[in-house]
């Protein structure tokens, strides 16, 4: 990543991941690339410490690790039932994802988000220099930066969406849409992963508020700012090097022992309604239904920790997947086969990989999602003799450079069906062509590609302001 003499980065996320020794869980590229940016550069990373305080002090609680340095502060239960539980995960995370059937409109939660922003801003401020940069992750932070601008910070600010961008029509919906928009203008650069989520943007902009687009820049009145679509991608290397590794061959062979000369089919997701469970088990089922020859041939294994388990939505997708997965089971099973292994652990990174190089199909279906790393963690973990195939949803942000899998309608279990089918007869040439084509593309544009192309970017995004001589 090429150092700038322009001063140090300063990163702010709801969560922050300090690098403790080796990689592992949901967010370890990510980790692995700011902290590789940070040590770059020089800076912090600043966010919410996972904690609850009686009464919001600000007070930084500063770390060091591996020459990273983080700043936590802990929340008010308040602030967390509504920024965090509330408006980020009950209100932006299903609007964002298509879902206006489950987004929870509550000014409670609005409120609450504001304030936090408010907070976190009022929080971090003392701490920028006048020539740091500043990158904001994610829809927790909309506001921030339009906070941290009233504050008087006239730095290089920009924010990365790791989520898809809602069609406008969807996000009107949304009270306070525009204000939220227009908050953006505040920023100097916004990345998206993909072109899509890009111009759904610009779609709201130029006929809810009147903007025009320029090249790409976006104008509204005298505010402008930048647009980049920048997909994320995964250490490549490190994920190589991880399935190289003991662990994974580990992982590998217990699988391999347990599959029993069956095909395996993985999932691997968060549990979560965006990742279009519920119609990969369908569709999974049909082709269990036509194939009827090739049942005891396959077995499929979901792998789905749950996660924002204070959330009612994610109770009941969870109960109704184990009635799912158990009434597939109990329709199809034999005294000596089940056609579908449903765990709800997280693994480590290293064993994860083993599992993925172990499956001849990797089935990624999500309904909506910003990118999807698990589908190029799937492409980077298999062998490059044997390689298994990727079958992969048309509407995760992935689907934009992954042309090389088999993309497939996630609402259509035929569609689902058909695509495992011809994954399992694919002839060996093909498989191996496909997933060429497709490591490449991974190895390229990894996560380091990603957070250069984006800080390349806001450093050029506006002229330096120059200091008083
Ligand atoms: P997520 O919605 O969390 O991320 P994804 O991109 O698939 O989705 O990343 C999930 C990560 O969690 C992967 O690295 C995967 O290995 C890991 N993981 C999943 N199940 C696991 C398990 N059982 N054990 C251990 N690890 C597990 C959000 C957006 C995505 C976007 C990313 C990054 O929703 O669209 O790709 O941010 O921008």
């Amino acid at each position: 990543m090429s150092r700038s003499s322009e001063g140090r980065l300063i990163v702010i996320s709801n969560r922050v991941s300090a690098p403790k020794g080796s990689t592992s869980g949901a967010q370890g590229g990510l980790a692995v690339a700011l902290a590789a940016a940070l040590r770059e550069n020089g800076g912090i990373w600043f966010g919410w410490s996972g904690e609850v305080t009686e009464q919001y002090t600000g007070q930084i609680d500063f770390q060091r690790n591996q020459g990273v340095t983080t700043a936590v502060v802990d929340l008010e239960e308040q602030d967390v039932e509504e920024y965090y539980e509330g408006y980020a995960n009950r209100t932006l995370w299903p609007l964002f994802h298509y879902r206006i059937d489950l987004a929870e409109y509550e000014r409670d939660f609005a409120g609450g988000y504001q304030r936090t922003n408010e907070r976190f801003a009022k929080t971090v401020r003392p701490l920028i220099e006048p020539d740091d940069l500043i990158w904001i992750q994610d829809y927790h932070m909309f506001p921030l930066g339009a906070e941290l601008r009233k504050l008087g910070c006239q730095n290089r600010i920009g924010f990365f969406l790791h989520i898809p961008w809602p069609p406008r029509r969807l996000l009107a919906t949304l009270p306070g849409a525009k204000a939220l928009v227009e908050a953006m203008f505040d920023y100097d650069l916004l990345g998206f992963h993909t072109q899509e989520w890009l111009e759904s943007f610009c779609d709201f902009a130029i006929h809810e508020m009147g903007a025009t687009i320029e090249g790409d820049v976006a104008r509204v009145g005298d505010r402008c700012v930048r647009l980049l679509a920048d997909p994320i991608g995964i250490d490549a290397k490190e994920f190589a090097q991880a399935s190289a590794g003991v662990q994974a061959r580990l992982s590998y062979r217990r699988m391999r022992d347990s599959a029993d000369g069956r095909d395996m089919i993985v999932g691997v997701d968060r549990l979560d309604y965006s990742k279009g469970l519920e119609e990969r088990f369908s569709g999974y089922e049909r082709f269990l239904i036509e194939h009827p020859e090739e049942r005891k041939e396959v077995f499929l294994l979901q792998i789905a920790p749950p996660s924002r388990v204070s959330v009612e939505t994610y109770r009941r997708i969870r109960n109704s997947l184990e009635g799912l997965a158990g009434r597939i089971n109990g329709e199809y099973a034999d005294v000596d086969w089940v056609p579908i292994r449903y765990v709800n652990q997280g693994y480590s990174r290293d064993v994860l990989a083993g599992i993925y190089r172990a499956a001849k199909i990797g089935l990624v279906t999500p309904l909506r999602d910003g990118m999807n790393l698990v589908a190029k963690e799937y492409v980077a973990a298999q062998n490059p003799e044997d390689p298994g195939v990727l079958i992969l949803s048309r509407f995760a942000g992935a689907a934009e450079q992954m042309k090389d899998a088999l993309l497939i309608n996630p609402y259509s279990a035929e569609e689902i069906s058909d695509a495992i089918q011809q994954a399992l007869r694919m002839p060996k040439e093909e498989r191996i062509a496909r997933w060429q084509a497709l490591m490449d593309g991974v190895q390229k544009e990894d996560v380091t590609w990603w957070a250069t192309r984006f800080l390349d970017s806001l450093r050029q995004a506006r002229p330096r302001i120059e200091e008083p001589a």
